[in-house]
C-alpha cells in the first residue's frame, strides 16, 4: 500500500510542479456589473436612455447607454450593441460585486475601451481603482488618457498592487470623463495577478506535502 501511496504522491506532486511552473502572470478575471452596458437595452442605433446604467452608480446627470452609430465608430461597439456614454465631468462608479475584496500582493488591471464620437472636443478621462467606492477616498490609483483622433477606439488601464491595509477592503473602480468632453465606454475588464486561487491551490498543496512528510 505504501508503494502505492508514493506512486499517488508523486503523481500529485507531479501535478503541483506543473501547475507551480504556470507563469505568474496568469490572471483572474473579477466579475463586474454590467460590465458592457448592454443594460438597459437600446436596440436601435442612434438609441439611447440618459441617467440609467444598470448596475453602475452615476456620478452626475449626463451619462448613460447607447447604440452607436456607424457614424461614431467603426466598430460601432467593442462587445455587444451598447456602450456607456459619459459628458462633460460626469463618470461611472462601482464597487466589485460578489464580496470580493482587496487581497494583499495581488495586481489589479481595469482596462477599458474608451472612444470619442464626432463631436469635435478634445479632452479626456481618467480610469480609477479605488479603495471601497468613493472617488476620493485614499489610495486612489488614476490613470489619465487623451484621445487622440474621433471615431477610434482606444484600450486605457491602470493597475494597482494591493498593499498592506488594503486586505478586505472593497475595490471600486470608476471610468470618468473631463469636462467639455464626452466619451464612450465599453468592455471594462478588471483582473488580478497573479490569480488568488492559484495561490490558494498552491497553498494546499503545500500544506499536503507538509503533513506527508511529518508522517
Ligand atoms: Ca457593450
Ligand atoms: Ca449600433
Amino acid at each position: 500500500m505504501r508503494g502505492r501511496n508514493n506512486g499517488l504522491w508523486l503523481t500529485v506532486l507531479c501535478g503541483i510542479s506543473v501547475f507551480a511552473c504556470i507563469p505568474s502572470a496568469r490572471a483572474a478575471v473579477i466579475a463586474l456589473n454590467n460590465a458592457s452596458f448592454e443594460s438597459p437595452v437600446c436596440p436601435n442605433d442612434g438609441d439611447y436612455v440618459t441617467g440609467q446604467a444598470d448596475g453602475w452608480n452615476l456620478g452626475g446627470s449626463a451619462l448613460g447607454v447607447a447604440n452607436p452609430t456607424s457614424s461614431w465608430f467603426g466598430p460601432e461597439a467593442q462587445d455587444g450593441n451598447n456602450v456607456g456614454y459619459a459628458n462633460d465631468g460626469c463618470d461611472f462608479y462601482q464597487v466589485v460585486p460578489g464580496g470580493v475584496t482587496f487581497q494583499d500582493n495581488i495586481t489589479y488591471t481595469l482596462s477599458v475601451y474608451v472612444g470619442r464620437p464626432e463631436l469635435g472636443n478634445t479632452n479626456g478621462g481618467e480610469v480609477r481603482i479605488q479603495i471601497r467606492d468613493i472617488v476620493l477616498d485614499d489610495p486612489v490609483v488614476i490613470q489619465s488618457f487623451s484621445i487622440a483622433n474621433n471615431s477610434e477606439w482606444y484600450l486605457c488601464s491602470v493597475s494597482y498592487t494591493a498593499a498592506s491595509g488594503n486586505e478586505g477592503h472593497g475595490i471600486g473602480i470608476a471610468l470618468a470623463t473631463l469636462s467639455g468632453t464626452q466619451l464612450e465606454y465599453d468592455n471594462v475588464i478588471l483582473t488580478a495577478t497573479p490569480e488568488p486561487a492559484t495561490i490558494s491551490l498552491l497553498a494546499v498543496g503545500g500544506l499536503a506535502l507538509l503533513k506527508r512528510r511529518r508522517r
